[in-house]
C-alpha cells in the first residue's frame, strides 16, 4: 500500500520519487534510467506529464519489466490513466481557481478511475511562484501562488488538509529556475499533520537536501534525472543523512 508506506516512514526518512515524463524517453532511455532509479533505490516512480496524450500503458509495462518499485500516476490531465499502474495522486489544484481542476474532470475521471483499482491518493496540489511561467501555469489556466506570501500559501495547504485529501504536493513547476523555498515548507509545516511532498527545480544533491531538511516527506525530481540518470545515486544518498 504505497500511502501506508509513506505514512509509515514519516518519523525515520523522507522519501524520493523519480518523475518520469513518457514524452521524454525512448525506449532505451526509460530503460537506463529506470535501471538507475532500481539501483539507488528510489521509494516510488511517478509517471505523468502535462502533455502526454499517448504510450502511458507501454511506458508503464516497460518500467514494470525492470524494477518492482511501486509506480504512481502523477496525471497532467484525465487521459493519463492506466491499470498498469500502482496508484495515483488525484490531484485537484487548489491553488488556482479553475473549476475543472477541483472538480469537472473528476467527474469525468471517477469512473474509469474506480474500474483500474488503482490505489486512490487525494492530494492537494498547490502551484508555488518558480521564476518563471510554468507548463503547469500554463496548461491549467491558473495562477501561481506567490512565494512570497508563506501564510496564504499555508492557508491553502491546511485548507486542503480540512477537505480531506490526504497528501499536500507543493510544486514549482518541471524545470523551475527556482524551487520551493525552506521558509514556505517550514511554514506550512507548523499547520498542517498531512505528509508533505515537494517538487519543481530540484537539480543538484544539495536541493535535495535542503527541502528535506526544511521538513518534505517526500522530495520529486524530474529533468535533473532524465538529463543525467546517474545523479539518482547522490540524490537519494542525502536523504539517508540524518534529520535536523
Ligand atoms: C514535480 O514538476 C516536478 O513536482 C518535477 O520538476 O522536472 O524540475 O524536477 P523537475
Amino acid at each position: 500500500m504505497i500511502y501506508q508506506k509513506i505514512l509509515q516512514s514519516r518519523n525515520h526518512a523522507r522519501l524520493f520519487s523519480l518523475l518520469i515524463d513518457p514524452e521524454n524517453h525512448t525506449r532505451e532511455s526509460l530503460i537506463r534510467l529506470v535501471t538507475e532509479a532500481d539501483r539507488a533505490p528510489v521509494d516510488f516512480i511517478l509517471v505523468g506529464g502535462s502533455l502526454l496524450s499517448q504510450g502511458l500503458d507501454r511506458t508503464i509495462q516497460t518500467l514494470k519489466g525492470h524494477t518492482s518499485l511501486p509506480v504512481i500516476l502523477f496525471p497532467g490531465s484525465i487521459m493519463q490513466v492506466s491499470s498498469h499502474a500502482d496508484g495515483i495522486f488525484l490531484l485537484s489544484l487548489i491553488s488556482g481557481r479553475n473549476p475543472e481542476l477541483l472538480i469537472g474532470n473528476h467527474v469525468l475521471a471517477s469512473k474509469m478511475i474506480r474500474k483500474s483499482g488503482l490505489e486512490v491518493i487525494p492530494t492537494g496540489y498547490l502551484l508555488i511562484e518558480g521564476g518563471s511561467t510554468s507548463s503547469v501555469e500554463y496548461v491549467s489556466n491558473t495562477k501561481p501562488l506567490p512565494a512570497d506570501k508563506p501564510e496564504l500559501i499555508s492557508a491553502t495547504a491546511l485548507a486542503g488538509e480540512l477537505l480531506g485529501h490526504r497528501l499536500i504536493y507543493l510544486e514549482a513547476g518541471s524545470g523551475a529556475s527556482q524551487s520551493i523555498f525552506p521558509e514556505i515548507i517550514r511554514e506550512i509545516k507548523q499547520h498542517i499533520q498531512l505528509p508533505l511532498v515537494v517538487g519543481g527545480g530540484l537539480k543538484e544533491p544539495r536541493d535535495v537536501h535542503r527541502v528535506a531538511q526544511a521538513g518534505a516527506d517526500m522530495v520529486v525530481v524530474g529533468n535533473a534525472l532524465e538529463a543525467d540518470p546517474s545523479k539518482i545515486k547522490d540524490m537519494t544518498a542525502v536523504l539517508r543523512s540524518p534529520l535536523q
